[in-house]
């Protein structure tokens, strides 16, 4: 028996030198000391033993269990700090490893310049004012002097809504003006910036819908010189401090008199460049005094009050200031073409 316990002792060390995880491990326990195993039947059969062999072979098979036991417990230790050595090696981060950069989105070109150029106009003192854009023809039309026969009211410039003639599509932003000036809160001092629509085919400066930015000033005594000082004002801001500005005799049907004004090339400065073509101008924006007819269908004594006014369309802008030839890249949203403004 004794050499039997020996045995199994050396067995035991020897099998546990070659476990190479914690499941072969816990095999071996139940092989050794598990309810069916080998030392378990050795101490079964001490009941067959002498007086005197019984205490002798107890104490053997004791230190036999607990050698056995505590190899299995040194290996245990040593698997699982090997598991958690492959562990650790596994998660380890790299901190040499380049790091993967957030792309950082910024304003499209076009609500650039219409931001840029609201806060010039704010900084002067205006108000933003907002209307529809499905209008009445009165207040796209008839409120601003625009008669019956005018080419602008022609169905294939205009889209009628459901074929109505009433009702449409606004063609420009002054139907906001107007129904600001219907209000009749004086003085006003109010840009007006917005979607506008007119049945054009798409080419390299036309969309069936853009954007314009229109102001409009009205109190008592305004005259041509304030509209001169304030986009002269507005034309330095834009464009820059050496900015200069002219204003060229023009018509419109709700200004009398009408001018539309050039601003000296902000690229080349005035000398002739791809930006100017040549002349030395870029072609900012139509103005003019508010025709008294205008003020009168608005409710407003032209007698007493005067008002200048002005528009302009901000794709034209946008791309005058980026030097974009074509309006469709404005629409397309390719990033590519974005990421450069
Ligand atoms: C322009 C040019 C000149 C204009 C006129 C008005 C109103 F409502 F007061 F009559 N609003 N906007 C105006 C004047 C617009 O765009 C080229």
């Amino acid at each position: 028996m004794k050499d039997k316990l020996k045995e199994i002792k050396e067995l035991a060390v020897e099998n546990l030198k070659g476990a190479e995880n914690l499941k072969a491990l816990e095999d071996l326990r139940v092989k050794f000391l598990g309810k069916k195993g080998e030392l378990t039947k050795i101490l079964k059969g001490m009941g067959e033993l002498s007086k005197e062999e019984r205490p002798v072979i107890g104490q053997l098979a004791n230190e036999v269990r607990e050698t056995i036991e505590s190899k299995l417990e040194e290996t245990k230790k040593f698997l699982l700090s090997k598991e958690q050595e492959i562990k650790i090696k596994a998660e380890t981060i790299d901190v040499t490893m380049p790091g993967k950069s957030k792309i950082l989105g910024h304003k499209h070109p076009m609500t650039q310049v219409i931001d840029n150029i609201k806060n010039i106009f704010i900084g002067m003192g205006y108000e933003i004012a907002e209307g529809p854009e499905v209008e009445l023809a009165h207040y796209n039309f008839e409120a601003l002097n625009i008669p019956k026969d005018h080419p602008a009211r022609d169905e294939q410039d205009t889209f009628y809504i459901n074929g109505n003639l009433d009702f449409l599509l606004r063609t420009q932003t002054s139907p906001v003006q107007v129904r600001v000036m219907e209000k009749g809160k004086l003085p006003i001092k109010i840009i007006a910036p917005g979607r506008v629509y007119r049945s054009d085919e798409v080419d390299a400066t036309h969309s069936p819908i853009f954007h314009q930015l229109e102001g409009l000033v009205v109190d008592k005594g305004i005259t041509m010189g304030d509209l001169k000082g304030a986009l002269a004002v507005f034309a330095k801001e834009l464009f820059g401090e050496n900015t200069k500005v002219r204003f060229r005799p023009h018509h419109f049907p709700f200004t009398e008199p009408s001018a539309e004004m050039d601003a000296s090339c902000f690229a080349c400065g005035g000398k002739g460049c791809r930006v100017c073509k040549d002349s030395g101008w870029i072609e900012v924006l139509g103005c003019g005094m508010v025709h008294p007819k205008v003020l009168e269908m608005a409710g407003i004594n032209p007698d007493i009050y005067s008002g200048f006014a002005f528009g302009m369309g901000l794709e034209r802008v946008t791309m005058q200031k980026y030097a974009i030839s074509d309006l469709r890249l404005l629409y397309e949203n390719d990033v590519k073409f974005l990421k450069q403004f």
